[in-house]
């Protein structure tokens, strides 16, 4: 960590906040998929939240971010309203995406969210795509790319290191290492000396840091970001983390040793950041009001997400592309 970062109370605990919101939201979201109250796909991002949160903090409104398929933490923590987010959940008319995207799909453009995509490594494409225009246009903004292990196993993620290198386009790649890729540990599919050096052979600094610590994730995220915004290209950032739930809400996740699990969820990113606060003389109290307002939050987002209007049946037929003309 570099000496001249030292944050300030106030800071982690806006962090802390964040991460609760964020576990808070995937919460319910998994549990209203298993008991059938959201349909589709819901990938849960709980044990994760110390990378979207510390990277998040570190961007501004004007800044562009592609997410994956488990990619809710990633738009609150880029600012998107939780209750436009549960309506999209839910399917409903005034959702962020007017309730045609779901879990998978939620967009803002307004701040920058490209969109979660459903489709492993697409993302990544297509925030390499926005940084081109962003630096033909000249524009004063960077570009985050979320994704998983996974994906660095997949040609495009490839194509799109290669060019973001080639063209010198301000990208901060995030890969977010839960060690699995569905119900495979990624390791046993992937060739070669890891991660990192996949990226490091494309001429792109490349670090590894400990997902799991919030503080460590701000640290570098406010180092890499200010090197993007410098205009020195891509840079490369690789967090440890922990899936703690199956692939999806209804994987009960059966595959994997429970004692993997448990050690996995002993290393809680909300409780390290929980136990820093309090630490330097955050109450008790104070720390446990900070998690009841988040869940409070969200129990007032779903109720309003409950009670929404369902899209009428017309919109099936808008935002659709025939032949390049908008219909
Ligand atoms: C191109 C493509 N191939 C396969 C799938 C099916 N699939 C969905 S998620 C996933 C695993 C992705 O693993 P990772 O990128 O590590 O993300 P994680 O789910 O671990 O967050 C796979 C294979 C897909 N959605 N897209
Ligand atoms: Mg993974």
């Amino acid at each position: 960590m570099s000496e001249a970062y030292d944050p300030s109370l106030e800071r982690v605990h806006g962090l802390y906040a964040t991460m609760l919101l964020i576990r808070a939201f995937d919460e319910h979201a998994g549990q209203a998929r298993r008991d059938g109250h959201l349909r589709g796909s819901v990938h849960e991002y709980i044990g994760q939240e110390a990378i979207a949160t510390g990277v998040g903090a570190n961007l501004l409104k004007r800044d562009y971010v592609s997410s994956y398929h488990r990619g809710h933490g990633h738009c609150l923590a880029k600012g998107a309203d939780p209750v436009s987010m549960m309506k999209e959940l839910y399917g409903k008319a005034d959702g962020l995406c007017g309730g045609k995207g779901g879990s998978m799909h939620v967009a803002d453009f307004a701040l920058g969210i490209l969109g979660a995509n459903g489709v492993v490594a697409d993302g990544v494409t297509l925030a390499v795509g926005a940084a081109q225009a962003v630096k033909l246009r000249g524009e004063d903004r960077i570009v985050t790319a979320f994704f998983g292990d996974g994906a660095m196993n997949r040609g495009p993620m490839l194509e799109a290191l290669n060019w973001a290198r080639v063209f010198d386009l301000p990208v901060l790649f995030v890969c977010e290492d839960n060690t699995y890729s569905d119900k495979t540990r990624t390791a046993s599919v992937t060739g070669g000396p890891g991660i990192l050096a996949r990226a490091s052979a494309f001429g792109i600094p490349a670090e590894s840091i400990d997902g799991n610590d919030v503080i460590a994730v701000d640290e570098a995220a406010a180092r890499l970001t200010r090197a993007v915004r410098s205009g020195q290209g891509p840079v490369f950032l690789h967090a440890k983390t922990y899936r703690w739930r199956g692939h999806l809400a209804l994987d009960p996740g059966r595959y994997r040793d429970a004692q993997e699990v448990s050690r996995g969820m002993a290393d809680d990113p909300i409780a390290r950041a929980k136990a820093w606060l309090f630490a330097r003389g955050v109450k008790a109290e104070s720390l446990a009001a900070d998690r009841e307002a988040a869940v409070e939050r969200i129990r007032s987002a779903v109720s309003q997400a409950e009670s929404a209007p369902w899209p009428r049946p017309e919109i099936l037929f808008t935002d659709v592309q025939d032949l390049g003309a908008p219909t």
